[in-house]
């Protein structure tokens, strides 16, 4: 990364709030964002194509996954994330190719091709596996950051993430009371997107600003929006550092939005009217981020499109390969399912 940089870099460059961040890191988050949003859009192609069953969506949430993996601090913190995190997972370190090893279901996957998206941990990057079971992996993500209070690994945090509807579940209540009692290394960062699938905000609660709950928690409380990729950077890194140094947890919501279906399984035109996407895209966080780039004098449009290019051919390549790799053989099917022949995380 550059040294910190806090001017514009051309005389007529608007300057704005950047919170430390060099040119390098907007960048970084910049390329973050666009490759994530290249990836879920190309899990959409494969599966319309019948070459994979299943893919997840997250375009609206790349502003709040760029803003948090830049928040992330790579070979100390542990990400427990849920499965519309892509962009974070690529944050923190993923690759296209890994990524498309899972959509394709190959044997060499982290999961060795299991296909649920988004099932693969990785050791080395503190990446924990989803659960699909919703809010399952908050009890997860508290026991890290028990265990990392426990051996005093200070300096170490957990940033677990989860949406809207999961803040309905029991598990969510009991993880993040659990982490507050005991003032656990831990960022809880709810990424709030208005929809549960078919289930809208305002039936999942009759209090839409999920982060007032922090307080009958007594812990701190964050709201910030979710569509701006700075502002997320800013409050997930502030409570990063609190947990981090033993300040106790921090529940952060980011209101977003899903712009797409819940999966390639879901179809939205069901349960809500095109007019309210059509007029949410206005905020489309990928745009408004690029356009404070070219504001800002750091990213010009000739940048902006060999960046676009160059992930395009990141995608395209990561993705012929993986569809060239085997599939795992049947043999294995039980491989890590029970004790026996366990072999280690990877
Ligand atoms: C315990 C449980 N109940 C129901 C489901 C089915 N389900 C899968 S995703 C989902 C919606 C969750 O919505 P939210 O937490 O807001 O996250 P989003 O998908 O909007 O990002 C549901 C109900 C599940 N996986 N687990
Ligand atoms: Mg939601």
């Amino acid at each position: 990364m550059s040294v910190h940089n806090d001017a514009p870099s051309s005389a007529k460059a608007k300057a704005f709030e950047r919170h430390g961040l060099s040119d390098a890191q907007l960048i970084a988050m910049f390329r973050i964002m666009l490759a994530q949003r290249v990836l879920e859009n190309r899990g959409f192609q494969l599966n319309r194509q019948g070459k994979i069953p299943f893919a997840s969506a997250s375009e609206g949430h790349e502003a709040v996954q760029a803003g948090a993996a830049m928040a992330f601090e790579r070979g100390k913190d542990i990400l427990v994330p849920y499965y519309r995190d892509l962009g974070l997972e690529l944050g923190i370190g993923l690759t296209p190719y890994e990524v498309l090893l899972s959509l394709f279901a190959r044997a060499a996957d982290h999961s060795a091709g299991r296909q649920f998206p988004h099932h693969y941990a990785n050791r080395t990057l503190g990446l924990h596996t989803i659960s699909s079971v919703i809010a399952a992996q908050l009890p997860h993500a508290v026991g890290a950051a028990y265990a990392l209070q426990y051996r005093k690994e200070r300096g170490r945090a957990v940033l677990v993430t989860f949406g809207d509807g999961a803040t309905s579940e029991g598990e969510w209540h009991e993880s993040i009371n659990f982490a507050a009692v005991h003032a656990l290394p831990i960022v809880f960062l709810c990424e709030n997107n208005e929809w549960a699938i078919s289930t809208p905000l305002s039936k999942q609660t009759a209090q839409p600003d999920l982060y007032k709950r922090a307080e009958g928690y007594g812990i701190p409380g964050v709201m910030v929006d979710g569509m701006d990729a700075i502002a997320c950077y800013a409050a997930v890194k502030e409570a990063m550092d609190r947990a981090r140094c033993g300040g106790g947890p921090t529940l952060v919501e980011a209101k977003c939005y899903r712009f797409l279906s819940h999966t390639t399984d879901d179809d939205d035109r069901t349960y809500r009217s095109r007019e309210e996407v059509v007029e949410r895209r206005k905020s489309d966080p990928v745009p408004r981020f690029e356009a404070l780039l070219a504001e800002g004098g750091i990213l010009t449009a000739e940048d902006a499109q060999a960046l676009k290019r160059s992930i395009l051919d990141e995608a395209n390549q990561a993705t012929d390969r993986a569809e060239s790799m085997p599939y795992p053989l049947p043999q294995d099917l039980y491989d890590n399912v029970y004790a026996d022949g366990w072999q280690p995380w990877r």
